[in-house]
């Protein structure tokens, strides 16, 4: 099946015949048109048995070969109108999540007998699945990921700061040809550590802190995320043994992966081993995320998701101890569930390690 048949099939199951698709991201998914619209309207209309049809303002670049029918607009044209006039008013219409109130609430009052549906998940269900391609892309973005954090812990060096090792991570994902980092890059030096989305900021580099870092690329689209965390100089002893003991959970939870586990059952035996050894309290956040075109899309790795896990699915395992004041460690990898088992994209040794 194409992608956009598993889409209209996914709509089906839930009993809907036409949807109209916003996220830049799930557009590109589906017709390869790839616009980044900022406050303008671009919109996907699906509907059974009729061709997928794009909304778009005259500004933006549409390649010849698209196709797909277009519906045009200029800046001084109200697209919505133009929008209302296509959707039929007597079937449910599905909306995508990301679709802004500025245009919703404009067609839910030129149709107010229209049925609104949320239905976001008939795409993002169909985006957790990667096909080959996909699955292909984000290998790579995976193995550029981890040349780079080798190249950053060379970079390390007394007096050096957060933000400097940043930027250095930052320039070595353009010169291996990526978009740049999937997300702010996160360098934290000792306490800062404590704080797992800490900013890089003018924080040297000290003896005995830990140096965390939580990195990804965008290459061809698809991102890549890892953490590791590593000591500059000797570091306390209790420091080793958590991160042993995050290394553990992050092993269990891997070790068990394969299609036909409950998600929530993967977060739970990370949990239980930080939890066994008296640390749980400091494991303040779920196991992963899904992953993809965004360095975070749809599917939590978490005590609540009891979906289970399909091969072609793509997340983060990412346990994590922190304790305020002190440090931070956190061991993280993505993971590719197979046929039988799972791919660890992430090559990059996870034991602790001095530098310096
Ligand atoms: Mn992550």
């Amino acid at each position: 099946m194409t992608r956009l048949e598993r889409v209209m099939h996914e709509l089906k199951t839930k009993g809907l015949t036409q949807m109209i698709v916003c996220d830049p991201d799930s557009i590109w998914y589906l017709t390869g048109v790839d616009v980044a619209p900022y406050e303008r309207l671009f919109a996907l209309l699906l509907q059974e048995g009729s061709q997928p049809t794009l909304f778009v303002n005259r500004l933006f670049y549409i390649p010849k070969d698209t196709p797909y029918p277009l519906i045009w607009h200029t800046d001084s044209q109200d697209p919505v109108a133009q929008i209302a006039s296509h959707v039929d008013p007597s079937q449910p219409l599905g909306i995508d999540k990301e679709w802004p109130a500025r245009f919703l609430i404009p067609l839910m009052e030129a149709l107010p007998s229209l049925k609104i549906l949320l239905s976001s998940d008939c795409v993002d269900d169909c985006r957790a699945i990667k096909d080959e391609e996909e699955k292909e892309k984000m290998r790579i973005a995976s193995q550029i990921n981890d040349k780079v954090i080798l190249r950053a812990k060379d970079y390390i060096r007394a007096g050096v700061t957060e933000k400097e090792v940043a930027a250095f991570i930052d320039r070595e994902y353009l010169k291996e040809g990526c978009e740049g980092p999937s997300f702010t890059t996160i360098v934290s030096f000792g306490a800062n550590a404590a704080d797992p989305h800490h900013e890089p900021d003018d924080t040297l580099l000290s003896e005995g802190d830990c140096v965390l870092f939580d990195m990804g690329c965008r290459k061809d689209r698809y991102c890549s995320d890892m953490t590791r965390t590593y000591f500059f100089k000797e570091p306390e002893e209790e420091y080793k043994k958590i991160h042993d003991l995050v290394r553990r959970a992050n092993e269990k939870a891997e070790s068990l992966i394969r299609p036909g586990i409950p998600i929530c059952d993967l977060d739970k035996a990370a949990r239980d081993v930080i939890t066994e050894a008296g640390y749980g309290e400091y494991f303040n956040h779920r196991l992963g995320h899904f992953i993809g075109q965004r360095d975070h899309e749809k599917g939590d790795v978490s005590i609540s998701n009891t979906t289970l896990t399909k091969p072609g699915m793509i997340f983060s395992i990412e346990p994590g101890v922190y304790l305020p004041g002190r440090f931070g460690v956190r061991v993280e990898d993505l993971i590719l569930v197979t046929e039988d088992g799972c791919e660890v994209l992430n090559k990059v040794d996870k034991h602790y390690e001095i530098l310096g």
